[in-house]
């Protein structure tokens, strides 16, 4: 594996994670029948042009898709298994430790509803929208407000090509995505004090953001309930409560969406929420961050250490609180 460190803050390749094996052609085709998939998705997945050199591969497993080169994380990934049992899912629980009350959580069938300032109105089953896309692996930092920070290999679609499927109208200003309340599976629904359901929005200008991705996948796997399966947004540049779980509706708006954590405290939580170690959470610094499953603290970067990719996006704004 070959992986160019262009920051200071990046860890030595011998850090590197030896999870990190070669996609095999059999992982591949394994995938069709793990994910219960036709043929012609595996095949349109298999036709995507192979990892260019000095490029990670990527994590075998059904869901096993080519790396997005463009994007590099220069640390090692995080232990899977942290991954998959300390999350934040509030639906479940405010604890960390949620992940075996989130398996009841059922995933198929499921399906998304798009509307709002759309050409038309839409339901489209989760495995009918993956056989319309090709999967992408993106190896991406994740850093929480919390300060707490992780590093994954996700499988998913760019947020920009449910752009095309879902045709939003030119008054649209904003999509809004929104969590599935299932009052059976999670019982922080009760917790009545919360502003369910979970929904959170993003500029287009933001969507339409190369990094933003919708995830079904991670390390090579199907994503599991607890990291917000069977499809979550992943937006890297901001902090991790912008990336809503178990989407089950996304809306197209000419309004700003006042957000779930934005309502539960708008000082503490913003709308924007892109990550800045200049600018501190009202009840802690966020200069740094705790690599869970490393016994250790990195420097935090502004955006997470995508400007390179963001920062334009934010240059005619003013007035705004873009860092909270
Ligand atoms: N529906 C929903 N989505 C959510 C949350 C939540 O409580 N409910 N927590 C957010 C926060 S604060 C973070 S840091 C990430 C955590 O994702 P992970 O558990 O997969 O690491 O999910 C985000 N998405
Ligand atoms: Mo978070």
């Amino acid at each position: 594996m070959l992986i160019r460190w262009r920051h200071g803050w990046e860890i030595p390749e011998s850090e590197a994670t030896p999870e990190r094996v070669a996609l095999g052609r059999r992982s591949l085709l394994g995938s069709a029948a793990a994910l219960g998939l036709g043929g012609s998705a595996v095949a349109a997945r298999a036709a995507v042009s192979p990892t260019p050199a000095g490029v990670p591969t990527g994590f075998p497993g059904p869901m096993a898709a080519p790396v997005d080169p463009r994007f590099l994380p220069g640390r090692a990934f995080t232990p899977s298994k942290d991954v998959y049992t300390y999350n934040n899912y509030y639906e479940f629980g405010s604890q960390k430790n949620i992940w075996r009350e989130a398996q009841r959580l059922p995933l198929h069938p499921w399906s998304i509803t798009i509307d709002g300032l759309v050409e038309q109105k839409q339901t489209i089953g989760l495995e009918d929208l993956l056989k319309q896309v090709s999967l992408q692996e993106r190896l991406y930092r994740h850093r929480c407000v919390e300060a707490w920070a992780l590093t994954i290999p996700w499988t998913g679609l760019p947020l920009k090509r449910l752009l095309e499927i879902a045709k939003p109208l030119s008054s649209a200003k904003y999509i809004v995505f929104r969590t599935d309340e299932n009052h059976r599976a999670m019982p922080g629904l009760r917790e009545v004090w919360y502003p369910w359901p979970y929904v959170e929005g993003l500029t287009m200008f933001e969507a339409s953001n190369d990094l933003a991705i919708l995830a079904v996948g991670l390390y090579g796997q199907p994503l599991k309930p607890q990291n917000g399966g069977p499809i979550r947004l992943v937006v890297p540049w901001k902090y991790g409560f912008k990336s809503a779980k178990a989407i089950v509706q996304v809306t197209f708006a000419a309004k700003r969406p006042l957000t779930f954590w934005e309502e539960v405290d708008g000082r503490e939580y913003g709308f924007w929420a892109n990550v800045n170690p200049a600018v501190p959470h009202p009840r802690w610094s966020q200069a740094r961050e705790r690599l869970i499953g490393f016994d250790k603290v990195v420097p935090t970067q502004i955006y997470n250490g995508y400007g390179e990719w963001v920062a334009g996006m934010y240059k005619g704004i003013k007035g705004q609180q873009l860092f909270r």
